[in-house]
């Protein structure tokens, strides 16, 4: 018989900070119960969801020691069933890329990738969906599904610990399988930087849901300060594209979504799924 103890054991607000060296043998070292892939389940519950937890990613391999160090014993001490995986975009060069080698970053394809081959891993149910240099400052934000598309990044330093606006869905946040499976998952159009959550959000209110948040001092994050990323320039077509998500939603979405997996290694504490995810099209010329 498994045991039916309640899956929550919080201490509340953490100090997150950036400026100690920080090595992945470090964390693999203070992280000796997660099983290789970054899996890990509690020895002493059932938890109700069995989360996936999705990070778009390219180049960002610093971030990702620290979100491992902190986010690993969070999930922990929260209870969580959970896997950690890494969306890496790759690029063909043998016919696709820049001179640079790279092509446009697209985070919500990405996501739509992790949501595909994560359930070809176990049987998860719910998604939390994370940018790779938001960590939680407070332990209360659970990182599991809720009856509502939940989002959790509510309160960023770089926002002043403030909901920049009252429709802003970005940073962290999580969909039950249900949820996911009823917006037809994210947006595989938008490519560079903004808008894509803009849309996601979009998605949840047509489709007659509302969003659900913690409450404003539980739900703080850092961001790891850094530059913007080469190939991932702000989207001007975003302002256009988030008012038609009405009429496109039903094309594009997880139904529409296509790519090429081109491998899954497992590490000690996460899983690396690459992936070629092509370009964007060829904007008409103006003339
Ligand atoms: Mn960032």
């Amino acid at each position: 018989m498994l045991p039916q103890k309640e899956c929550s054991q919080p201490v509340g607000r953490l100090l997150i900070e950036f400026s100690s060296q920080m090595t992945m043998e470090r964390v693999q070292r203070e992280n000796p119960n997660v099983t290789d892939g970054g899996r890990y389940t509690p020895p002493d519950c059932r938890p109700r969801w069995k989360v996936a937890i999705i990070i778009p990613f390219r180049h960002r391999e610093n971030h990702l020691k620290y979100w491992l160090h902190y986010l690993h014993p969070i999930l922990r001490r929260q209870r969580i069933d959970y896997g950690i995986y890494i969306i890496n975009q790759l690029e063909n060069c043998a016919y696709a890329c820049s001179e640079l080698g790279e092509e446009t970053f697209n985070r919500a394809k990405l996501l739509n990738v992790g949501y595909t081959e994560t359930l070809k891993d176990a049987e998860y149910d719910c998604f939390i969906f994370s940018d790779v240099d938001l960590i939680p400052m407070d332990d209360r934000n659970l990182y599991h599904c809720y009856d509502q598309p939940r989002h959790f990044a509510i309160a960023m330093d770089k926002f002043g610990f403030r909901l920049p606006y009252a429709g802003y869905f970005g940073g962290v946040s999580g969909l039950s399988k249900k949820q996911f499976l009823k917006i037809n998952g994210f947006p595989n159009e938008y490519w560079g930087w903004g808008g894509e959550d803009d849309d996601i959000y979009n998605r949840i209110t047509l489709n007659g849901m509302k969003v659900s948040r913690p409450d404003v001092r539980i739900g703080r994050y850092r961001m790891i300060k850094h530059e913007r990323d080469k190939h991932n320039e702000p989207n001007p077509q975003r302002f256009n594209k988030i008012q038609n998500t009405k009429n496109t939603m039903k094309k594009d979405g997880i139904s529409s979504l296509t790519y090429r997996l081109v491998q899954v290694k497992r590490y000690p504490l996460y899983t690396d799924i690459s992936v070629e995810i092509g370009k964007p099209p060829p904007r008409p010329i103006k003339g």
